[in-house]
């Protein structure tokens, strides 16, 4: 906890490291209560560094040091300094051997960093920082060792002993303990190190790589859980045949280990071979987990694999790159999820993403680019800007070199720094040099924060037959960013004619042109860009930003009509849908402006006859139809909004889908009937979407709140045999102010209390209901004897979910909602400081609102300020939050 006020560390204050180590010898001896940690350290004078004096400074933060030796030789009191953060070594030579022994509580530390248990068993998490809480290091991720681990425990409490790379010994004790020696060949950043002890049952499989090497594959999880291993199984065997195939990167140790943990502040760790999972990423079965599991398993699986080579066997130079291994393995785990699943749906997916929580990012005090130049602290970084932007700009990448150039690219970046720690810049250096292209205004996406807006016009002349489009780019200021250069934006795009025929696009060649195109990327470089086309003899409708080729916010004045036409002949699905989005925003501005001025609300026909006739495809993926109904929610309508006022957008949004729901009843009740489905469930993408589909319809039909529709989302909740369906009834149910409420959450309760990730998703979904009492639930719920506020998990489904996703009910004009906020902000904040830190952001926004919650929220921004023993993370995202620029 903060002594003194933490100040900002600076990208451009990077030196490389005094000090390397190449080697690492470490000895846990874990006891309960208190456990001992033997670090023997390898250390030599980095060549690269020849100024300095000869003092070694190593990280290190709660630790006891027990003992400390140089080559054998105890040192002395006057040799070296413990402090705070670390330890510094006097007068090292160049080249030495340093033997610390320390003392560490694994038990006490309830901020889920370094070594700590869950559910009684002994596991890590080291990235960013936490290597710095088990010994003294050099704890950044420039400083690449190999390991060897040895553990030692109980051997009937933690039969099991995992740590990276492959088991080379182990052998008993005296006094039922036993040890387990691990050596990792690769060298790596103290944070990919990763330990595990525990009582747990492995599944086992076996991937034969290309190069015909048989690779060892478990699944570690508590015993009861080990009937839900089997889909994390299959998604693991798909995604390394996926890197071999897509990028020819091959797996390099003899085994692959995954560990399911109940406790962890994320999703999962990519730790070189002992992945470490928070269960809720791993675990499952059709009984217990719904098709949003299932994709998220699958991703997230994909995700950590795909690190072994994008971010473990090159890493990162320092955490400002730390988009360098993130942005990058996600752009690779969409790619791959598309590739499984559907090229359009995930892409629509991913953009609800980025419109749902990084364009309010970019918009807000927390904005920065995708490399920052600054941080206080960095655990507050891994945030949606430098994975989901980050991966937008290697998309970027990916699009204007094409898969050949991309991968020509990649394989040089592999080749050329593996086992190095490198910068985003090194990135961007191996794609020019495999393609000759000039990224040099690219890299701006990188430097500058905030999303580009691009305002597009168009003018038709008859008499020439030429039609131009003309693309205005600006890109608003930013905290620290007060103006911005022009970014190099590529905007896929078609032009359609009257019958929605796409017709071949002639532009007038310009000399000094600053654009290019492309095939149908046009790539736009300059503030103003203008671009005519010739011999059309009608004016044709543009479709832009086909697959959301860029991450902008794009405008253009289309007409109603045009949307409607766009809804239905646009070839371009991503944009087909992104019509019928931007229609229904702007009907939804259309109400919002009439509840201001009291004026009655009415729906035109002409869209909910467009909808009716999505709803009726009957050739369009399901998985596509649905997202199609699914207009924008309330966090991207308030985007648009100068003054937000989150009561009349919820009415407004509630107005549009009562009224779709009304008029449409017979279409949804028909889709519904016609998608009910008693087949065993199977996971895959056609029934995934016909589920999909069909709960869409039931959450439409049941805002009519009719006996009958009820009767029949209480008998699809009885009679579900998969979670999906049945969460989905109860969903709806849970959604409507009726008796069934009660009965489908006492009785799902009931079936499931002992299971506690689908305690959760109950949890979650009371905390995301827009019945009124929804805030005296959710602090009744941080009361259930379910709930435990030190368990990320709870925390995100009752307090995440809440504060994130349900904005109507946590903008309670009474201002409780935000009270309750800070009251757990505050509580956690001594436990669990990076959960903390990421809920103080839900009050990111509060300048944009009106006058009143604007005034509530500062007040309760200013009283957490005001705690004595505010954590590092808390404080930098409450004063970025209440700063005034
Ligand atoms: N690299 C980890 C995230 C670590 C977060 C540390 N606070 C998971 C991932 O992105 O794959
Ligand atoms: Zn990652």
């Amino acid at each position: 906890m903060l002594n003194e006020t933490p100040s900002a560390i600076y990208l451009k204050d990077y030196r490389v490291p005094e000090y390397l180590i190449d080697q690492v010898e470490l000895t846990f001896d874990l006891n309960e209560d208190v456990s001992n940690v033997t670090a023997r350290l390898k250390v030599r004078k980095n060549p690269k560094c020849d100024t300095g004096p000869s003092v070694l400074a190593l990280s290190g933060s709660h630790l006891m040091l027990e003992s400390i030796a140089l080559d054998g030789n105890v040192l002395q009191d006057h040799q070296y300094e413990c402090h705070r953060e670390g330890l510094r070594v006097f007068d090292v030579p160049d080249q030495f051997i340093l033997e610390t022994v320390t003392e560490i509580k694994p038990e006490e530390s309830t901020a889920l960093e370094g070594l700590y248990k869950s559910s009684g068993n002994y596991c890590t998490q080291c990235e960013a920082e936490g290597f710095r809480r088990i010994t003294y290091f050099l704890d950044r991720p420039d400083v690449m060792a190999i390991y060897t681990t040895t553990i030692v425990a109980d051997k009937r409490r933690y039969p099991v002993l995992l740590s990276n790379g492959n088991l080379i010994e182990r052998g008993e004790l005296s006094n039922n303990r036993h040890w387990a020696k691990w050596h990792d060949p690769f060298p790596k950043p103290s944070y990919l190190f990763a330990l595990v002890a525990g009582d747990l049952v492995h599944q086992e499989d076996h991937f034969k790589t290309k190069s015909g090497r048989n690779i060892t594959l478990r699944i570690y999880v508590e015993e009861e859980n080990i009937d839900r291993c089997d889909h994390a199984m299959a998604s693991l065997k798909k995604s390394m045949a996926w890197d071999e195939k897509v990028y020819g990167r091959e797996y390099d140790l003899d085994i692959y280990m995954i560990v399911a943990v109940n406790d962890f502040n994320m999703g999962a760790m990519e730790n070189k071979g002992l992945n470490i999972f928070n269960s809720a990423c791993v675990l499952a079965k059709p009984e217990t987990a719904t098709d949003n599991d299932y994709e998220n398993i699958q991703a997230i699986i994909a995700h950590e694999y795909f690190h072994n080579w994008s971010g473990n066997r090159v890493t990162c130079r320092d955490w400002f790159q730390l988009s360098l291994k993130e942005g990058f393995t996600v752009f690779r785990d969409q790619h791959f999820t598309a590739d499984m699943t559907s090229k359009s749906v995930k892409r629509i997916y991913d953009v609800n993403v980025l419109r749902t929580s990084q364009f309010p990012q970019d918009a807000g005090p927390m904005a920065h680019p995708v490399r920052p130049s600054s941080y206080i602290d960095i655990s507050n970084f891994y945030t949606v800007t430098i994975y989901n932007k980050g991966a937008e700009v290697v998309r970027m990448l990916y699009n204007l070199l094409g898969a050949d150039g991309f991968r020509k690219g990649a394989d040089i970046y592999f080749s050329l720094y593996d086992g190095q720690a490198v910068t985003t810049d090194n990135f961007v250096s191996a794609m020019e040099e495999a393609t000759g292209a000039d990224l040099r205004q690219f890299r701006l996406w990188y430097d500058q924060a905030g999303t580009p807006e691009v305002k597009v016009t168009r003018q038709y002349d008859a008499a020439q037959q030429i039609y131009s489009l003309v693309f205005e780019q600006t890109c608003p200021a930013t905290p620290g960013q007060a103006t911005k250069q022009p970014f190099h934006i590529p905007l896929a795009f078609g032009l359609l004619d009257s019958s929605g025929q796409e017709l071949v696009p002639q532009v007038v060649a310009e000399d000094n042109a600053s654009w290019t195109l492309n095939e149908n990327v046009l790539e736009i470089r300059e503030a103003v860009t203008q671009v005519h086309f010739k011999n059309l003899a009608k004016a044709p409708i543009p479709s832009l930003l086909r697959d959301f080729s860029a991450p902008v916010k794009l405008t253009i004045e289309y007409t109603d009509d045009e949307l409607m036409f766009l809804m239905a002949h646009d070839g371009n699905e991503f944009n087909r849908w992104d019509a019928g989005q931007r229609l229904a925003m702007r009907i939804i501005n259309g109400l919002i402006a009439d509840l201001n001025n009291n004026k009655p609300l009415a729906i035109e026909q002409g869209f909910i006859d467009a909808i009716r006739q999505i709803i009726e495809h009957d050739t369009l993926d399901q998985s596509l139809i649905a997202q199609a109904l699914n207009f924008p929610n309330e966090i991207v309508i308030a985007e648009q909004q100068k003054i937000v006022d989150p009561t009349l957008i919820h009415q407004a949004r509630e107005f549009l889908c009562n009224q779709v729901a009304t008029t449409l009843e017979s279409s949804f009740m028909t889709v519904y009937q016609a998608n009910l489905n008693t087949q065993v469930y199977q996971f895959n993408a056609q029934m995934a979407g016909q589920r999909r589909l069909k709960n869409t319809c039931l959450y439409y039909l049941m805002r009519l709140n009719k006996q009958a529709i009820r009767q029949m989302a209480l008998s699809q909740f009885r009679q579900a045999n998969n979670m999906t369906d049945g969460l989905e009834a109860m969903e709806a149910i849970v959604n409507t102010d009726c008796e069934e409420r009660a009965v489908v959450l006492d009785q799902f309760y009931q079936t499931w209390k002992n299971d506690t990730l689908v305690i959760d998703k109950w949890f979650a979904l009371q905390a995301r209901s827009k019945l009124e009492k929804t805030l005296d639930d959710v602090i009744a719920l941080t009361q259930h004897e379910a709930f435990d506020i030190k368990n990320p998990n709870k925390m995100r489904a009752v307090i995440g979910a809440f504060a994130f996703a349900n904005p109507v009910r946590f903008h309670d004009r009474s201002g409780r909602g935000y009270q309750f906020l800070a009251d757990c902000i505050i509580e956690l904040n001594t436990l669990n400081p990076q959960m903390s830190a990421r809920m103080t952001n839900a009050f990111n926004a509060w300048k944009r609102f009106e006058i009143q919650r604007q005034t509530m929220m500062k007040a309760q921004l200013e009283r957490i300020k005001s705690q004595t023993d505010l954590s590092k993370d808390v404080f930098e995202i409450v004063t970025k939050t209440l700063a005034e620029t």
